[in-house]
């Protein structure tokens, strides 16, 4: 895969994908946003990846969707047609689980884009923030909910209203993220994750994936059901079986993803 606005690599069984429009502090384009859906699309159908991880620089993840961009779409309908919308959605229907790795500035569509990962690994240098309403907006891919569901209301709505940025530290407390790494380990860290998921048997891995988002989208009742089903469907795999049979005899698993 070769792209303008992405960089990406694999180790082992982790796909990885890194923003490159350092100049304008990888802010979110159309084309960047194109480019890296296609590259997560396709680690996301390959059976030799696991697991994917989207990264930055060590001084900026983004500094969120494109300004200059945004400043010429001068009516709601230019929003609504533009190519940046449905680049968004795409990123919740990856299947593996997708870790943001996140150093420097993760603001506003940045900070979105992080929080729709699957999981967060800071290190101490990073910055998030929903700053949107200084421009004369609001979020608008998911900031204001997905903030707010994680960190809790008081928290989310001081960040959405005055635009400050909060510390890794702060954001580890505040359970936004998983952990504050020093910068030097940030990528060996999350590797080490990563290949961690990627090494687990590939159903279960998704189906574990879609569990603990249903936990986030649905009432308790739903997801339980979701759950339930999910589990029985698993209980008929082949790599059930040999999970099983795997720790019975004292091995360690051998996984078809079957
Ligand atoms: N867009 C375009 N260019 C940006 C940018 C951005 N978001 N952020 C930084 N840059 C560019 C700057 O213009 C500058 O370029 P030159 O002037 O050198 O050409 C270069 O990056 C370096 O920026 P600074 O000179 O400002 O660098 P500093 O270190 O002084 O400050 C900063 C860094 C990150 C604090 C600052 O650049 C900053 O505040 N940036 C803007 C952050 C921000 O407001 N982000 C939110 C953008 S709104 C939606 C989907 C998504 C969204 C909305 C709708 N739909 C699907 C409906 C998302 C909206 C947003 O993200």
């Amino acid at each position: 895969m070769s792209y303008e606005f992405i960089l990406t690599r694999t180790e082992g069984r982790v796909g990885i994908a890194q923003f490159n429009r350092p100049k304008a502090y990888n802010a979110l384009s159309p084309e960047l946003m194109q480019e890296l859906m296609h590259s997560l699309e396709t680690f996301d159908a390959d059976d030799d990846i696991g697991c994917i991880i989207v990264t930055g620089s060590e001084k900026v993840f983004s500094a969120g969707a494109d300004i200059k961009y945004m400043a010429r779409a001068a009516a709601p309908a230019d929003m609504l047609n533009s190519p940046l919308i449905g680049q968004w959605d795409r990123l919740a229907k990856i299947s593996k689980p997708v870790i943001a790795a996140v150093s420097g500035f993760a603001l506003g569509g940045g900070c979105e884009l992080a929080m729709t990962c699957d999981m967060i690994v800071a290190s101490e240098s990073a910055r998030f923030g929903q700053p949107e309403i200084k421009l004369g907006v609001a979020p608008g891919m998911g900031g204001s909910q997905r903030l707010t569901r994680a960190i809790g209301k008081s928290k989310s709505m001081e960040m959405c209203l005055t635009g400050r940025m909060m510390s890794a530290e702060e954001a580890e407390r505040s359970n936004l993220i998983v952990r504050v790494v020093p910068q030097a380990d940030l990528i060996a860290d999350v590797l080490k994750t990563a290949a961690t998921i990627a090494a687990m048997p590939p159903m279960a891995t998704i189906a574990n994936k879609e569990m603990v988002n249903s936990a986030f989208e649905m009432t308790l009742d739903q997801g339980l059901i979701v759950e339930r089903r999910i589990f029985q469907i698993l209980t008929a795999s082949e790599d059930k079986k040999e999970g099983m049979a795997a720790f019975i005899e004292k091995r360690e698993g051998q996984w078809k993803g079957r």
